[in-house]
């Protein structure tokens, strides 16, 4: 009681110190519990400011246009500043594009001169649903309706039996600079990507029927959709709210909706259909990252022969490069003419080869001329790398090669380059299709941490490589029976020596550490590599400038649109770039790409696996989940790394793990370096 008390006080005291001209008078969520530890995601943490105290808007100046209408929308009230700073005016339009979809954007206004303050997709990076130029509200399936008191409001009812899809009655809209959340009434939620299709079973208000929708919120700034007991709370860091309802109705004209028809409705009409592929790829698939060389590649194929397992494809991880350089080959375990013959002997066999591609590019040392890479010096002279904000030069992180940058796909002559570098590796390296890894894009440090030090590279990554000298994995599998007590005696003397000696080994410094908890919003200023809502990401401390490209790091184009904007859609732009890539190196083919970093309409040019799951009964029992969630989602071509990556795997496990996934589009068993082959 004490506890809850004290902070209650502190809540009371933050707001009585409260700073014009942007007051801050927002209480904080739910002052039972103690201060949080300053690294809490802002949904756990308890001191939180509520946003839903914000003033919400007033819509005014309507205009009725064809096919809907448009208003401004206005700030209620002073400025909350919750996780941001308000936008005062905003400008709402409401569409109604088909006879089943509905679309509604809200955004700024206006521009605040100097500071930018929304990054708007542009319909050339990621389809925008359009109007098909003959639906207006008299013949659509859905209609809106919208209410000013207290503040604006809106709902999306279906026209024939008013069943509610989507409302935000009851709560207000917050739209700050750096955070914007809305709120539906929900009864159920199936998935996101950002978009869910809700199944309502036995719906009273549709007469007991089963009905289906879904929405699709077109933004890729960092997210979250929070599903509480009777609401979605949704939750972005920036750009606009764009959002499409979509009636799940056949045009049958019984009013029937259904989960297959919104789904259509998603694939269809907003982010585009999947990408065709070749038949071999839907065969089965393998890989492991520690292949040392083309000898072991030549035995696993024998192998497969001589059980009778067809083998369609057969993989390459990092280990063919040379100093884990892109488009190289190890002159000493894969050396290009036995690349060549080895590829070539598997074509005659009907057989396919697919390497992986880092999305990282090596920026070599300036002070050491044998250390030239001629990839990176061809896209420097284009200027097409994503920039470092405080030096104007490239962006160095940093990767397995060393010190990298990252191509910025938005500057046009990266295709062309990248087309190419693959095509130039191709003659190395005959592929059939090319495995896109590391696009979130990751980077090892925090920051440009290679601005002014290009003169070590190639520095090693900051940690131990799985598989260096001391990082075997020793651990059984899962649920592993030891019947074999020697063995498991020499394992746990293995283990303790490994133990023994790693702690008298001094280890690599490890990136400085980054983390913030909330910071405050400052007017006219947004803070992108500390933003005052603290998403719930997976890494340390969620931090947005852990394990990848920087939030400030900026691209190339006219309004210096940063990785704030853009980091969610490298994955997407660099499949995108590998697709028509391979359209010119095999001008006939389905082009055959798999990438790890996605985003809705991702399919339209990729397939994806699951990346990194453990080998255990739980992984693969997600796997069922995400492959039908990717399926929804538009990107059917996806399978999980059969056996599991992570771990070492057992019989049991692997073989029901491999009769599964036979049942998946994509079949590729993989597993990483430090596992045991054997095992
Ligand atoms: O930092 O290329 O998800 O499939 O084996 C790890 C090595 C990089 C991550 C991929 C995984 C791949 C591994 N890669």
């Amino acid at each position: 009681m004490l506890t809850k008390s004290v902070a209650a006080l502190a809540a009371l005291l933050s707001l009585a110190n409260a700073q014009s001209p942007t007051e801050r008078t927002i209480p904080t969520l739910s002052p039972q519990v103690a201060a949080a530890p300053s690294l809490t995601p802002t949904i756990l943490d308890p001191t939180a400011p509520n946003p839903q105290l914000c003033p919400g808007y007033k819509a005014s100046s309507l205009i009725n246009t064809t096919s809907g209408f448009t208003a401004t929308l206005t700030l209620a009230g002073p400025a909350c500043q919750a996780y941001g700073n308000d936008i005062e005016f905003l400008t709402l339009e409401v569409q109604y594009q088909t006879s089943s979809r509905l679309n509604v954007k809200i955004y700024p206004a206006y521009l605040a001169p100097g500071n930018q303050t929304r990054y708007i997709l542009s319909p050339e990076l990621v389809l925008a649903p359009t109007w098909d130029g003959k639906t207006g509200k008299g013949n659509s399936d859905l209609v809106l309706t919208w209410s000013n008191e207290p503040t604006f409001q809106f709902k999306v009812s279906r026209t024939g039996t008013g069943e509610e899809i989507f409302s935000t009655y009851g709560s207000v809209i917050v739209f700050e600079d750096q955070f914007l959340e809305l709120r539906t009434s929900m009864v159920d939620v199936y998935g996101t990507y950002p978009w869910y299709q809700e199944t309502r079973y036995n719906n009273t208000a549709a007469g007991g029927n089963t009905t289906a929708h879904g929405v699709y919120a077109r933004n890729a700034h960092g997210q979250e959709w929070l599903l509480r007991n009777g609401s979605l709370t949704y939750r972005t860091i920036g750009g606009s709210f764009d959002l499409y309802f979509l009636s799940g109705q056949d045009d049958g004209g019984d009013g029937a909706s259904s989960a297959l028809e919104t789904i259509g409705q998603f694939i269809n009409g907003c982010v585009g259909l999947p990408a065709m592929q070749m038949y071999w790829t839907f065969g089965f698939h393998q890989c492991r990252w520690g292949y040392e060389n083309i000898s072991v590649m030549q035995s696993l194929v024998q192998n497969y022969r001589a059980a009778n397992i067809p083998l369609e494809g057969v993989w390459n991880d990092i280990d063919i490069y040379t100093l884990y350089r892109d488009f190289t080959n190890d002159a000493n375990t894969f050396p290009v003419d036995e690349m060549r013959a080895f590829v070539a002997q598997l074509h005659a066999d009907g057989q396919h080869y697919v390497p992986i591609v880092d999305s990282n590019i090596y920026a070599p040392n300036p002070e050491n001329a044998s250390d030239a890479y001629a990839p990176f010096e061809r896209a420097a002279a284009l200027g097409t790398f994503i920039r470092d904000p405080t030096t104007g030069d490239f962006y160095f992180g940093d990767n397995w090669p060393g010190f990298s940058s990252w191509a910025d796909w938005l500057v046009e002559s990266s295709q062309a380059w990248w087309t190419s570098e693959l095509m130039m590796w191709h003659n190395d390296t005959p592929f059939d299709g090319i495995w896109i890894d590391l696009s979130e894009p990751s980077s090892f440090c925090a920051g440009s941490c290679g601005n002014g030090r290009l003169d070590e590279n190639p520095v090693h990554p900051p940690f131990l490589l799985p598989n260096d000298p001391l990082q075997a994995n020793y651990n059984y599998p899962e649920g592993f029976n030891i019947s074999n007590a020697t063995e498991a005696a020499s394992v746990t003397a293995a283990s303790a020596s490994q133990a023994a000696i790693l702690s008298t080994t001094t280890l690599l410094p490890v990136p400085t550490t980054t983390t913030r908890g909330r910071t405050e919003p400052t007017p006219g200023v947004r803070n992108l590599n500390f933003p005052p809502y603290v998403l719930n990401s997976v890494l340390v401390g969620h931090s947005l400038l852990k394990g990848s490209v920087a939030p400030n790091a900026t691209h190339n184009d006219a309004s210096n649109t940063t990785e704030y904007e853009l980091h969610n859609l490298f994955g997407y732009q660099i499949s995108n770039a590998t697709y028509h890539a391979l359209l010119s190196v095999f001008p006939n083919k389905r082009p055959f790409t798999i990438g790890r970093g996605t985003f809705a309409g991702s399919g339209k040019t990729t397939a994806h696996w699951g990346g990194d799951n453990t080998s255990t009964w739980g992984s693969m029992f997600l796997s069922i989940a995400q492959a039908l969630t990717f399926m929804m989602s538009g990107l059917p071509m996806f399978g999980a790394d059969i056996c599991g990556f992570s771990g070492n795997t057992d019989f049991d496990l692997c073989s029901r793990w491999m009769s599964m996934s036979a049942f998946f589009p994509f079949y590729r068993n993989h597993n990483v370096k430090a596992s045991q082959a054997d095992a």
